[in-house]
C-alpha cells in the first residue's frame, strides 16, 4: 500500500516556461484553437437558423483549456469531454463534419439523428460521450483506467469538471478512489466563474478548488486557463505522473465563460467588467500573439490560417446539411443490445 500524500503540488505555470514544445505541436495547437472558436461560432450561427435541432452549451472562451488538455492525450487514452468540451473532441480527432451532423440530428451524426445535444462519441479515437449528469462521468472515467490496468495497460483518462459541478458527491467518490488506488485520472476543472447564473463566490469556500486536492492526498495543479500552453504543459506532467504510476490530478483551469450558459441565455446576470476582462484575456487572440512574437507565426500566415479554417468549417456545414435526416424506422435501433446477451447479475437481479 502506497503512503498518503501530505502535499497539494500546487504549481503556477510561469508565463514562457513550456519546456521544448516541437513548432509541429504549436502549429497543431493553434490549427486547433482556432477551428474551435470558429466551430462555434457557426454553431450558434446554424442555431439562431433552427437548424440546430437541440440545445447547445457554448465553449466560447474555454478554447485553450479544452484544447490544450486534450492536446496533451497519447492514442491509448481515454478522454470523456462534457458539454462545453467541443474543443476537446476536435483536438483529439473528431471530426467537425460528425459534431455539425450531431447537432442538427442527421443520420450520419455519431448518435444516428438519435440526439441532437452533447452526447456523442468516438470509440476508435477514445471519446467517450458526455454524461449529461453532471459528475457522473467521472466514476466511468476512473472505471475505464481501472478496467485498464486489470487488462494489463495504462490508460490516462481525463474527464472535465465545472466550478459549479465541482461540488457534486460523484467528484468526490471518484478523486477519493482514484487517490487510494494511484490511477491515472487528469480531472481537469473549469473553473469559468459561474455554475449557470451562480458566480463562485457562493458556490465554494476555499480560495482555489485545486486546493482540495491535497485532501485526496492527489497532485493539485492551477494554471490560467486562457493560456494554452500552460494548459498543455500542465496537462502533460499530468498525463506522464499517471503513466508513472503517481496516480490522479486535479487540474484547475482558471478561465471566463464568454457566453450564457446556453445559447438561449443572454447572461445579463454576468457584470460587464468581467466580460470586458474576459475579452482581453481572449485565448485565441493571445496565443495567435504569442505565436506572432516568437516568430512561430508570422503576420502574412495569418489570413492563410483563417481561410484554411473557415474552408474546413464550411465544408463540414455542407456536408452535414446534405446529410439526411434519419428514418423513424431506426429510431429503436441500437438502443438495446441486438438480440440481447442474456446475461443478469447474481440470481437474475
Ligand atoms: C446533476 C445535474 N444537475 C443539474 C444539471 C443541469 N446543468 C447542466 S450544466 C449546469 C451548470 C453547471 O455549472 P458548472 O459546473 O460551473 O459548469 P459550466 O456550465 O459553467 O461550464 C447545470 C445546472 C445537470 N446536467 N446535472
Amino acid at each position: 500500500m502506497s503512503e498518503p500524500r501530505a502535499t497539494s503540488d500546487l504549481v503556477e505555470i510561469p508565463d514562457d516556461d513550456y519546456g521544448d514544445i516541437p513548432r509541429e505541436t504549436l502549429i497543431g495547437l493553434y490549427h486547433h484553437v482556432r477551428l474551435a472558436r470558429e466551430l462555434e461560432l457557426r454553431l450558434v450561427s446554424l442555431f439562431k437558423q433552427s437548424k440546430v435541432v437541440g440545445g447547445l452549451y457554448p465553449g466560447y472562451g474555454h478554447e485553450a483549456t479544452t484544447v490544450g488538455s486534450a492536446f496533451a492525450l497519447g492514442p491509448g487514452d481515454v478522454l470523456l469531454p462534457l458539454h462545453r468540451d467541443l474543443g476537446a473532441q476536435i483536438a483529439r480527432g473528431q471530426p467537425l463534419k460528425y459534431i455539425f451532423a450531431q447537432y442538427m440530428g442527421k443520420a450520419t451524426s455519431p448518435t444516428g439523428g438519435k440526439d441532437g445535444n452533447v452526447h456523442l462519441a468516438n470509440p476508435e479515437l477514445g471519446i467517450v460521450g458526455c454524461i449529461s449528469h453532471i459528475g457522473a462521468m467521472l466514476p466511468v472515467a476512473v472505471g475505464i483506467s481501472y478496467a485498464g490496468r486489470v487488462l494489463g495497460r495504462t490508460v490516462v483518462t481525463m474527464s472535465y469538471i465545472g466550478d459549479g459541478g465541482s461540488s457534486i458527491g460523484e467528484v468526490h467518490e471518484a478523486l477519493n478512489f482514484a487517490a487510494v488506488l494511484d490511477i491515472p485520472f487528469i480531472l481537469v476543472v473549469e473553473n469559468n466563474r459561474f455554475a449557470y447564473s451562480t458566480p463562485v463566490n457562493r458556490q465554494y469556500r476555499c480560495e482555489h478548488i485545486s486546493d482540495r486536492a491535497a485532501g485526496y492526498g492527489i497532485s493539485g495543479v492551477r494554471v490560467d486557463g486562457n493560456n494554452i500552453l500552460a494548459v498543455y504543459a500542465a496537462a502533460r506532467r499530468a498525463a506522464e505522473r499517471g503513466r508513472r504510476g503517481e496516480g490522479p490530478t486535479m487540474l484547475e483551469c482558471e478561465t471566463m465563460r464568454m457566453m450564457g450558459h446556453s445559447v438561449h441565455d443572454p447572461a445579463q446576470y454576468v457584470p460587464r467588467e468581467l466580460i470586458e476582462e474576459g475579452r482581453r484575456r481572449d485565448p485565441v487572440a493571445r496565443y495567435e500573439r504569442y505565436l506572432l512574437r516568437h516568430g512561430v507565426l508570422h503576420e502574412a500566415d495569418v489570413p492563410a490560417w483563417t481561410e484554411r479554417v473557415a474552408g474546413e468549417i464550411d465544408a463540414a456545414v455542407t456536408w452535414a446539411e446534405q446529410s439526411p435526416m434519419p428514418e423513424p424506422a431506426e429510431a429503436a435501433r441500437g438502443v438495446y443490445a441486438e438480440g440481447g446477451s442474456g446475461r443478469t447479475l447474481g440470481g437474475g437481479v
